[in-house]
Parts: structure tokens; C-alpha cells; sequence
């Protein structure tokens, strides 16, 4: 994959404006839709069983988040997400907190045999609990990695039939069979609460332009971790309420051309 096709899915996702449908978690979801307003997509928050599955329909994407779950925002996630399959539109997931509590872990174990989930983002410790692997995992923040991420995602991705993208200090991108490693990002994303939820949703909004799900996954990753670079330069010597809003703003700033000159990813040899 070179650099000029992810420039080239970041430029469509901004002349399409893609309608991404967030299910997500009371925390984020106000950065969550000016994240993706900067970045040039269209949020939208609907959770009443009554309207999800009509909402689902009308999206180019729909995003299910479990980080403030209870049962009726579950059922509503189910409905939204079988709607979506019906139209083919992608499902992305995020599950926030799996391995912490039996009832988180459990839900997206039910979310992912109910749904055809597309791609599944999270910390290494979440996506080693959806496919019941025990990884040490403090609240909602990852644990120690303690084994091997690119072979837990190639894994999972081949469990869940689905790409699993593992974000840390590297991300890995994988379906099972071609795996990528994106280095772009910064360690003050870890002081923003909501930096990975968000990103689950830029995903989803490049995935709602772009059918190759390997390619929309890497340049949205690559894209957002520039951004982060971009804002952390720009709010050096400041603290990280500052890098928040610089984020914001740099997502709406980031060029394609810029995406080819910062992006830092690579195919992974025999992963
Ligand atoms: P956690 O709950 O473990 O913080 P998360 O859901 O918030 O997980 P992260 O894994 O923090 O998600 O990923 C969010 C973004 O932050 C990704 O773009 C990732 O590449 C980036 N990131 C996370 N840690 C680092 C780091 N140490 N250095 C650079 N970028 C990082
Ligand atoms: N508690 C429940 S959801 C949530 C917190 C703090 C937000 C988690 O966001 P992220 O993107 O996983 O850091
Ligand atoms: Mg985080
Ligand atoms: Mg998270």
C-alpha cells in the first residue's frame, strides 16, 4: 500500500462527508463529534431502540462503543448493528473496559456473535478479553502488555473474522493474513480520555468511504497520529488540555500531502 492511496482516502473522506452513527460512551461523545466534524465527517449520536435501526440504514458507518454501557444501550447496539448488516454498512467496535468487569466482557463477546463487526479497535488487553484471553487490565486503561501484539491480533483477527486493529505506542492493523504496524502518534494521547474512542470513530469514517478495510484503517491511523504529532509540537510546554484542542484542530488541518511526507507504517513480513 503506498503512501499516495492513503492520502488519496483521506482526501475522499473529505469530499464525501461521510454520516458516522456513534453508539458510544457519555465521556466522549461530545469530542467524539467535533473530531469528527474537524476531520470533515458528518456525527451523529442516536440510541432509542425506536430510531437506531433507521439511523443505521441511513449511515455510511455505524460505531458501537461499550465504555459507559448498560442493557438498554446493548439491545439498542444489537438492533443498530444487525440493521447495518443488512445494508452491508461497516460496523466498527470498541470495547472499552473488556476484561474489567464480567458484564463488559461479556457484552462485547454477545456484540461480536450478534453483529458481522467489520473491525474491532481497542488496547491489547481489551482485544485479548473479547477472544477470552486473560490479560491483566486496570479500568478502562491498558495493562502491561505482556506477550506477543502482533500475533494476539493476527489471531484475534482470524477468531473474529474481522480486522482487529491493537493501538499502543505502535498500532497493528491486521485481517488475519496482512498486517500492518503504524508508528505516527504521541504519548500525551494517553492524558486525553476519549483519544481512542474518537479514533475508533475516525476509522469508521474512513471505512464508510473506502471498502478496502486494511487501507481505510491505515490511513486513518496514520492521519490521526500525525495529527497528534502535529498538536503536540504545536502545544509544546503547554499541558494537555491545550494538545486536546490543538488535536481538534489539527484534524481538520492535516493535508493529504502531509500524509504522504509524515506517515510511518509498514507491511509486516510474514506476520
Ligand atoms: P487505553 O485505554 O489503553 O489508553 P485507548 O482506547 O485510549 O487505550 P490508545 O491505545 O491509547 O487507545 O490509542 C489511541 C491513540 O493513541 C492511537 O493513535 C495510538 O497510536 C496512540 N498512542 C497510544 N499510546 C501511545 C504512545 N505511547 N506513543 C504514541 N502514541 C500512542
Ligand atoms: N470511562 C468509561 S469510558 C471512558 C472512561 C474514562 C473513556 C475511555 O476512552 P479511551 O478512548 O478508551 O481512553
Ligand atoms: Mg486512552
Ligand atoms: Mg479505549
Amino acid at each position: 500500500m503506498d503512501k499516495k492511496v492513503l492520502s488519496e482516502t483521506l482526501q475522499k473522506v473529505r469530499e464525501v462527508n461521510p454520516l458516522v452513527h456513534n453508539i458510544t460512551n457519555v465521556v466522549v461523545t461530545n469530542f467524539t463529534a467535533n473530531g469528527l466534524l474537524a476531520l470533515g465527517a458528518s456525527p451523529v449520536m442516536a440510541y432509542a431502540a425506536e430510531e437506531v435501526k433507521e439511523m443505521a440504514q441511513l449511515a455510511s458507518s455505524l460505531v458501537l462503543n461499550i465504555g459507559t454501557l448498560n442493557p438498554q444501550t446493548v439491545e439498542s447496539m444489537i438492533l443498530a448493528g444487525k440493521a447495518a448488516n443488512e445494508k452491508e454498512t461497516p460496523v466498527l467496535f470498541d470495547p472499552v473496559g473488556a476484561g474489567a468487569t464480567q458484564y463488559r466482557t461479556e457484552t462485547a463477546r454477545k456484540i461480536m456473535n450478534e453483529v458481522k463487526v467489520s473491525i474491532v479497535r481497542g488496547n491489547a488487553a481489551e482485544i485479548a478479553n473479547v477472544v477470552g484471553e486473560n490479560w491483566k487490565i486496570k479500568g478502562v486503561d491498558a495493562g502491561e502488555a505482556n506477550g506477543d501484539v502482533v500475533n494476539l491480533a493476527i489471531k484475534a483477527a482470524q477468531k473474529l473474522n474481522c480486522v482487529v486493529v491493537i493501538t499502543g505506542k505502535d498500532d497493528v492493523i491486521t485481517d488475519g493474513t496482512t498486517t500492518y504496524l503504524v508508528s505516527n502518534g504521541h504519548p500525551l494521547l494517553t492524558k486525553v480520555t476519549g483519544a481512542g474512542c474518537l479514533l475508533t470513530s475516525v476509522i469508521a469514517a474512513f471505512a464508510g468511504v473506502e471498502k478496502d478495510l486494511l487501507r481505510a484503517s491505515t490511513a486513518a491511523l496514520t492521519f490521526y497520529g500525525i495529527a497528534a504529532e502535529k498538536a503536540a509540537k504545536k502545544t509544546a510546554e503547554q499541558g494537555s488540555g491545550s494538545f486536546q484542542i490543538e488535536l481538534l484542530n489539527q484534524l481538520a488541518m492535516v493535508t493529504p500531502e502531509e500524509l504522504i511526507q509524515l506517515a510511518v507504517y509498514k507491511k509486516l513480513q510474514g506476520a
